[in-house]
């Protein structure tokens, strides 16, 4: 599963290349000017001439990085997953690695729900899982399951998230 700093990391990282190889080619044409200035004794600026095969690469990667940006935003929908029924449990495994996956739970109200989390990501902030309907707030210990248990009353959306709500999931009874 793709995470999403990752993905962001991979954006930026994108970005400054493009920076960087169209600065290089600035600082090149640049430096030519410079000397054509010199020995003309124009201090009249110039345009540089882009080649139009540069305008359309960059034309052509500026679009394709706003396409990318937008279907992340708007397409991308939360990986949501229907918690398998086993003898009157509702059970779920939640891997918690740079967010929650799955970070949508379909479960029947009124029914045991028992959610396997399952904490691959070091970093303090999904240290603890809380779910503030419940009045539940469980430590996750770094690579080992944490199971957390507790019964949706009736119909609704129940909320989760780390202990500094910066990651959320959602539990949906219906
Ligand atoms: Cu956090």
């Amino acid at each position: 599963m793709l995470k999403k700093a990752t993905f962001f990391g991979t954006l930026v990282g994108i970005g400054f290349l493009i920076g960087a190889i169209s600065g290089a080619i600035a600082a090149d044409m640049s430096s030519d000017r410079d000397m054509q200035m010199e020995s003309s004794k124009t201090n009249q600026f110039k345009a540089i001439d882009q080649p139009l095969t540069n305008k359309i690469i960059v034309t052509v990667v500026g679009a394709g990085l706003i396409g990318v940006e937008l279907w992340w935003f708007l397409l991308s929908k939360p990986k949501s997953k229907k918690a398998e029924d086993a003898s009157g449990i509702q059970e779920v495994t939640v891997v918690v690695d740079g967010g929650y996956e799955p970070s949508r739970i379909v479960v029947n109200a009124g029914q045991l729900v028992r959610l396997n989390f399952l904490r691959r990501d070091p970093s303090s902030c999904l240290e603890e899982v809380r779910l503030a309907d419940f009045h539940i707030a469980q430590y996750l210990e770094l690579n080992k399951t944490t199971t957390i248990e507790f019964t949706p009353p009736k119909a609704g959306n129940y909320e989760f998230a780390c202990g500094m709500n910066m990651f959320r999931g959602a539990i949906e009874a219906k």
